[in-house]
């Protein structure tokens, strides 16, 4: 992605899920926004934004970060949402037996007394891949991957939901669903 695309990106992320109301938007309760509305509040507050380059961002994006609606009158973020002004109605889903979840090193012993905590997200994200754990680890520092045993929260009542891009969300992972070796 040119570093045109990528700031972009990050400028949508920002806005998509953490500070809408840093450009005077609101995204309704699942999280979508009117392009073309996205559009005149980013120029007004200085990103040069069009819907030719909001286009370019959401295909070439490696983790498919944004989602257009299906009658490209809408966009919103697929997953990692923070603000208040969304709770996304993810579509809850039976989970494979194991997912992954990666982090980093030095998180391991606040995680090992806590369990995994979704901080300053709405939830914590895991991936069905080991190798997909791994690269978000690395975001951190040293990456370690922790495997959950998610069929049998799931049998144990935990609800889990699959982003449009495929990202599994959990509100919580307790301790003894986790495996660390
Ligand atoms: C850790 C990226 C201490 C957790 C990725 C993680 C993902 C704890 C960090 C998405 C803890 C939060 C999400 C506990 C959890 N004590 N640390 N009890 N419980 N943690 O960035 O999962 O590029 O909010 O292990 O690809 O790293 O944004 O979450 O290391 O899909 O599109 O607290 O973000 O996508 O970090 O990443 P984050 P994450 P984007």
């Amino acid at each position: 992605m040119s570093n045109q695309l990528n700031k972009i990106s990050k400028f949508l992320s920002y806005v998509l899920r953490h500070q809408p109301e840093a450009i005077g938007i609101t995204l309704d309760s699942d999280g979508w926004i009117d392009i073309d509305g996205l559009i005149i509040q980013a120029n007004q507050h200085g990103e040069s934004l069009t819907r030719e380059l909001i286009e370019q961002v959401v295909k070439t994006s490696d983790k498919k970060r944004f989602t257009i609606s299906d009658d490209g009158l809408k966009i919103r973020a697929a997953q990692g949402h923070s603000t208040r002004q969304v709770e996304v109605n993810h579509a809850e889903q039976v989970p494979p037996e194991f997912l992954y979840h990666g982090t980093a090193t030095r998180f391991i012993d606040s995680i090992k007394k806590q369990g995994l905590v979704a901080g300053d997200r709405h939830y914590v994200h895991l991936s069905a891949d080991e190798q997909t754990a791994i690269s978000v680890g690395k975001r951190h520092g040293k990456p370690v991957v922790l495997k959950i045993k998610a069929l049998l929260m799931y049998q144990q009542g935990f609800k889990f939901y699959l982003a449009d891009n495929g990202v599994w969300l959990i509100k919580t992972v307790p301790i003894k669903f986790l495996q660390f070796d």
